[in-house]
């Protein structure tokens, strides 16, 4: 009997950071960077002073909950609230207790992959908005639309908020746009926030702390492969890098190799080097205008039909229908 490799690419994780660490130039996925001690290091993202995206679309919101409830009850209306990627909801409770005070007739269903955050998320709403109908779908976005779709014939309004969709190039947003609009009927809704092209400075800093927190969450993808795939990369050799190009509105992380490294990926069995300066290619955060979405919308059958910005149009959520 021959003796069987005990290495294995038996998950998307392990196939991924084998593909991006193995290719040239290198890369890894931002979607890797949120586990628990990404997912907290976001939170403190969210509340540094330089990162403007989640306290503007706050307001943003907040200052449109009334026209909201207008165009997502179309005249009191049953319909479904679907939230993409609920996380802790801080920006949709603003919502949910506007709709029910207003007694709409409407049922929250958060999507998530995450069960334990769903089950998070339903107690605080519990807690917090008593009256509030909460039905938590888990899993993948659209093995879950498509499960909705054949369970209820009531209106959809999808909601797709804090610039995730930033973390796409245009051609994955298009599909992803593309795959959502299959779902969606004449009369549902869907609802995202799109970060804006504005001072490049801004940008930069929003991203480029000086504290360092952006920095500490780029770097925890290294953190996490050490921990789940055995590896033995010096968090400290690598620099976190960010760019901006005002152009194409794109807004780039990467982690550069300080000098030569050698790592070795147990749970891959392979050794990776990095010449010095040599970079990995971790995230990118799109900045939008009107034309790129109007655009994007065209492209992937879709109609903006509102939208809702702040008075500095640093960022704006659009309404868009089939
Ligand atoms: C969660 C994708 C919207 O790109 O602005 C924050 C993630 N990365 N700081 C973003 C992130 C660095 C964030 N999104």
């Amino acid at each position: 009997m021959h003796k069987q490799l005990a290495i294995s690419l038996d998950t998307p994780f392990k196939q991924e950071v084998f593909e991006g660490l193995t290719s040239y130039p290198k890369f890894l996925s931002s979607k890797y960077i949120y586990d628990k001690a990404g997912d907290k290091l976001f939170q403190d993202i969210m509340n540094m002073p330089e990162y403007y995206l989640t306290n503007t679309e706050y307001a943003i919101i907040e200052q449109h909950k009334i026209q909201l409830a207008h165009m997502f009850s179309r005249g009191n209306q049953p319909f479904h609230l679907i939230e993409m990627g609920a996380g802790d909801g801080k920006k949709t409770k603003i919502l949910l207790r506007h709709f029910t005070e207003q007694n709409l007739d409407f049922t929250f269903r958060p999507i998530d992959i995450s069960q334990n955050a769903l089950n998070q998320l339903q107690i605080n709403l519990k807690r917090e908005i008593p009256r509030l109908r909460t039905e938590p779908l888990q899993g993948n976005y659209f093995e879950t639309l498509r499960k909705l779709n054949f369970n209820t014939e009531e209106r959809k309004v999808i909601l797709f908020l804090g610039s995730n969709i930033g973390n796409l190039c245009h051609e994955e947003a298009i599909d992803f746009l593309s795959q959502i609009q299959e779902y969606m009927q004449q009369e549902d809704l869907l609802f995202i926030g799109f970060d804006q092209k504005k001072n490049p400075e801004t940008i930069l800093n929003a991203y480029n702390d000086e504290t360092g927190i952006t920095a500490k969450f780029n770097k925890n993808l290294l953190v996490r492969i050490n921990k789940e795939l055995d590896a033995n990369f010096n968090i400290d050799c690598f620099k976190h890098w960010e760019v901006y190009d005002p152009e194409t509105g794109t807004a780039k992380s990467y982690l550069v190799a300080k000098s030569p490294q050698k790592v070795f990926i147990q749970a891959l069995d392979l050794h990776i080097s990095f010449k010095a300066w040599e970079t990995i290619h971790t995230e990118i955060s799109q900045k939008y205008d009107d034309r790129t979405v109007q655009w994007l919308a065209e492209q992937s059958n879709l109609t903006v039909i509102d939208e809702y910005s702040d008075p500095k149009q640093f960022y704006k959520n659009y309404l868009f229908k089939k």
